[in-house]
Parts: C-alpha cells; sequence; structure tokens
C-alpha cells in the first residue's frame, strides 16, 4: 500500500524539480541570446510612463508648443496619457523638484531660454517623426496699411533682426542677475548702438507718432519688443507695446487693433493661429532666423532618447 505513494510522490518531486530547471533554462537561454536587451528596453519605457504617472509638463494652454505636443501624443500614440497645461511657471516648478530629488519627468521645452544653460544637463528627446520640426524662424507681421499711413514704422518693422546669441545674452543676465528683463533689455539697447542703429537703417525721424506693438509674453521674445520701444522712442515713436496670449497676438494685427507683432513662430509653432488669420497681415521679415527650437526633454538621468522610447499606458 506505501510503495505507490511513495512513487508517486517521487513522480510528483521530480516533475517539479525538472519543470523548475526547465523554467530557469529558459531564462538563461533567453538572455543569452541578447533577448534582453530588448526586453530590458520595452520594460524601461514601460516603467519611464509609469514612474512619471503618464504625465508630460506642458505650459499655458494655448500655447504653440501644447498644441504642436498634442500633435505628437496622437502621432506617437500616447494613448491615455495626462497633458498637463497650467503655467510655464508651474512646469518650471515641477522641473526643479524633480531635479533636486533626482526624479523622472518629461517636460515641454524651447529655445532661446535659459533652462538649457542653467541645467546644460536637460535633454532634448528625439523626435523621428519630425512633428516639432526643424530649427525655426520668429517672424514679423504687419497690419494692412501699415505701409502707407505709416512708412517710418513699416521699414523698421522689415528691417529689425536680433541673433539668437544676443537674445539669450539678456534673457540669461536677467535670469542670474534678477534684474527684470525690461532693465537689462534697455541696457543691452544702450550698450549696442550699432547693432540697433541697423533696424533704423534710412528711417527719418518723426514727432510723436503712435505705433501699437504686440508679441507673446514669454521671456524669448519679451526682450525684443522691450528694445523696440526703446529704439522706435529714440527715433520720435509713442510706442505701446502689449504682449498678448498667442492666440490673440496674430489676431490683434489681422484686425487692426494693432500695428505689428514680432513673437510670431514659424513654420510649426504658431502655424494654426497664422493660417486662421492669412491674407489679413502683411509678413514683413524674420527678426529671427532658424534659431528657435521646440520639443520635450527630460532630465539627462533619465535612461531614453526618444518619443518613441514611450508607450501608450
Ligand atoms: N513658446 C515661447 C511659445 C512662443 C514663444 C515656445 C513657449 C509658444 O507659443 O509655445
Amino acid at each position: 500500500m506505501l510503495k505507490p505513494y511513495w512513487k508517486g510522490l517521487v513522480l510528483i518531486t521530480m516533475f517539479l524539480v525538472l519543470f523548475l530547471a526547465a523554467c530557469s533554462g529558459e531564462d538563461v537561454a533567453d538572455s543569452s541570446s541578447g533577448e534582453t536587451d530588448s526586453g530590458s528596453t520595452n520594460a524601461g519605457s514601460e516603467d519611464t510612463g509609469e514612474s512619471i504617472n503618464y504625465t508630460i509638463y506642458g505650459i499655458e494652454p494655448g500655447a504653440g508648443i501644447n498644441l504642436t505636443t498634442e500633435a505628437a501624443m496622437e502621432q506617437y500614440g500616447l494613448d491615455g496619457w495626462q497633458f498637463e497645461q497650467s503655467s510655464t511657471t508651474a512646469m518650471t516648478v515641477e522641473l526643479e523638484k524633480a531635479l533636486n530629488n533626482e526624479e523622472p519627468i518629461i517636460i515641454t521645452a524651447w529655445s532661446p531660454h535659459w533652462l538649457f544653460a542653467k541645467y546644460p544637463d536637460l535633454k532634448v528627446l528625439e523626435d523621428p517623426k519630425n512633428i516639432y520640426g526643424e530649427p525655426g524662424d520668429i517672424v514679423t507681421l504687419v497690419r494692412l496699411g501699415l505701409e502707407e499711413d505709416n512708412p517710418e514704422a513699416f521699414k523698421i518693422m522689415e528691417q529689425v533682426y536680433w541673433s539668437l546669441e544676443d537674445r539669450e545674452e539678456v534673457i540669461l543676465e536677467a535670469e542670474e542677475s534678477g534684474v527684470s528683463i525690461e532693465e537689462v533689455t534697455k541696457q543691452w539697447v544702450a550698450d549696442n548702438p550699432d547693432k540697433v542703429a541697423e533696424w533704423t537703417e534710412g528711417v527719418d525721424d518723426v514727432d510723436g507718432v503712435p505705433f501699437k506693438l504686440t508679441t507673446n509674453h514669454w521671456e524669448s521674445d519679451l526682450p525684443l519688443g522691450y528694445a523696440l520701444v526703446e529704439v522706435m522712442e529714440q527715433k520720435g515713436f509713442n510706442v505701446e507695446l502689449t504682449p498678448l496670449d498667442v492666440g490673440v497676438m496674430i489676431e490683434s494685427v489681422a484686425n487692426g487693433d494693432m500695428d505689428a507683432v514680432t513673437g510670431v513662430w514659424m513654420p510649426i509653432t504658431h502655424k494654426d493661429y497664422y493660417e486662421a488669420n492669412k491674407d489679413k497681415f502683411i509678413e514683413v521679415g524674420k527678426n529671427l532666423d532658424k534659431g528657435t527650437m521646440i520639443g520635450l526633454a527630460v532630465p539627462g538621468y533619465m535612461d531614453i532618447d526618444s518619443i518613441e522610447d514611450l508607450e501608450a499606458k
């Protein structure tokens, strides 16, 4: 009676031992065949999504970079992900909190900005589908009729150009010194008379001619607004600068409320707003040539390089 019982037990034990050995054998075979590499990459990106709660931090709703990011999330299939859109300040606070704790985070980032100078370890994710595009331009738009009504201002708008290096110098100095970006810009204009003279070359002085200028309210573009106020007032213009949301700034030139707008990022970031108002403004030039960048960025210690490394929730 006992014998068959022991036989059964031995058989079951042997089976278990063989089964476990086979399992671990399979593991060993797998890792030696190199599949662990791709396996861990996949696991890594799933972990990335999970570790950041499937969240991307954007900025103010309506910002061009947010619209582009929504398109990118769709094109890269980031289903179920959250896109936080509150403010640039809130995004920066989240980023700095993550950096201080060496935690993962994904943010929308752009240049010119002081972030990349302050945190050189930030890594812009590759974008193989090219949703965020190549380095872009900042263009100047004026209202219909400006050339006839105010040819001197029109000429300045055609000629104004400010290099990436000069913009970054102002943005960084304001960030590092704590002095307002308006004050820093005024000082830059005072220190660089030769550069700003190019903007007004061949332009006659005027006597109190009013000029309404708008731009977006980010540090990438505000300085040019302040610089133009300074330079045009020296020429005798009476300049009113009104920074506006990107959705409104182009429209305000299209409907004639504003004479000109300088902070228009093309061909991608502000494309929708540009197209919606096309034929109701005149593009008179680029005030920055291929100097802008938009994209998604992560701290350097994160183990991903491309938006493609991210997966749906
Ligand atoms: N930005 C800076 C703006 C324009 C300038 C990239 C944050 C945007 O519309 O996204």
